[in-house]
């Protein structure tokens, strides 16, 4: 069976390293792989508070990042999730098969809903079920994120088989998760025990693929680390979060091993591995940043690489909904 390649990111603000080391470098190395479908979850995005003004600026800032890191618009499909009505058709679909108590389990639904969880959104709490019908939709067969997204992915695996069972079918492909490379989780810049993140308060806590260099050497220079040299071997790393996740940050940008950074810089100050760090990140991001903007000055074009991509994924989507709806005994012409 070939391939079929489905992941997606939230325009919910400017992409970051951690969305970039866990998930966009992968998906360009994919292209060659299989269909590849990268989608702009917007749908996902509105699950928290969000800015209706910059909602439409934030879908084309994503695509732009797609493309400016390497996705070839021509080899992948770009599209927008709303785009596809058949997502909410048959999220609505699977929600009749999905248990509210495994739902509460997912770790991301604790984190975002916070201390007043009664308070939270049904949209929040659903947002799983969602997502596994914008994986299930295409029959992916492979779905490249980042570590946070195992948990919900193992959730669409669990409706899937669900739905299979329920029905005596084999109709759904079970999407495998590629958590691959050496970052599948990059940390915060200010505490190395929580996840570089979007929507973190602190715009310090994270780099931005729209960051210029001198904000980068800024932010690296200030982030936490502990009053030791750099770690002199994996063990000592590994009881060092702030530590570890610049040594990860550094493997990964440089596509070495951990060990190999730590054989370098091992027992020297921060001060300089810090410099290191941010010239290296400058490099990989700057090209990046660069095409950005010039897609960005050019909206009317990537709007037009969206609506070939959302034609692709009508294409995909329109058939599956119908037959899954055929299945469960729906009248369909
Ligand atoms: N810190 C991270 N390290 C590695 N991978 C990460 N991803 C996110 N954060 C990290 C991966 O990036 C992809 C897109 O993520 P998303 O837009 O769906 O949102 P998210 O996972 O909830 O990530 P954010 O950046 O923290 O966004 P907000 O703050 O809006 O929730 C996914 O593949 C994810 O695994």
């Amino acid at each position: 069976m070939t391939k079929r390649i489905l992941s997606g990111m939230q325009p919910t603000s400017h992409l970051h390293l951690g969305n970039y080391l866990g998930a966009l470098k992968n998906w360009v190395g994919l292209q060659d792989e299989g269909e590849c479908l990268y989608m702009v979850a917007d749908l996902h995005a509105i699950t928290m508070p969000y800015d209706q003004d910059t909602l439409k600026q934030a879908t084309r800032e994503i695509a732009a990042a797609y493309i400016a890191a390497g996705v070839d618009p021509d080899k992948a499909s770009l599209f927008v999730q709303s785009s596809v009505a058949e997502h909410s058709q048959l999220m609505w679909l699977l929600a009749t098969m999905s248990q509210m108590g495994k739902l509460e389990r997912m770790t991301q639904f604790k984190d975002k809903a916070g201390k007043d969880a009664e308070r939270a959104g049904l949209g929040l709490f659903s947002y799983p079920v969602l997502m596994a019908a914008d994986v299930l939709l295409y029959q992916a067969t492979d779905v490249p994120v980042g570590d946070d997204q195992k948990q919900h992915l193992e959730l669409a695996r669990d409706i899937a088989s669900t739905f299979n069972h329920r029905y005596d079918t084999e109709f759904f492909t079970l999407p495998e998760p590629m958590i691959k490379g050496g970052a599948t989780r990059v940390m915060s810049l200010r505490d190395g025990t929580q996840k570089m993140s979007k929507s973190a308060e602190s715009d310090m806590s994270r780099i931005n693929l729209t960051d210029d260099a001198d904000l980068i050497v800024k932010k690296f220079k200030k982030a936490k680390t502990d009053p030791h040299p750099v770690p002199d071997s994996i063990d000592n790393m590994n009881e060092r979060p702030e530590a570890k996740n610049l040594i990860t940050i550094y493997a990964a940008l440089a596509d070495r091993s951990a060990e190999q950074v730590i054989a370098e810089f091992g027992g020297k100050g921060f001060g300089d591995f810090k410099k290191a760090l941010a010239e290296l990140s400058i490099a990989t991001l700057a090209p990046i940043t660069e095409r950005m903007n010039a897609l960005l000055a050019n909206p009317a074009e990537i709007d037009a690489i969206l609506e070939k991509g959302n034609a692709r994924a009508r294409e995909i989507a329109g058939p599956v909904l119908k037959d899954a709806m055929k299945i469960m005994g729906f009248w369909q012409k």
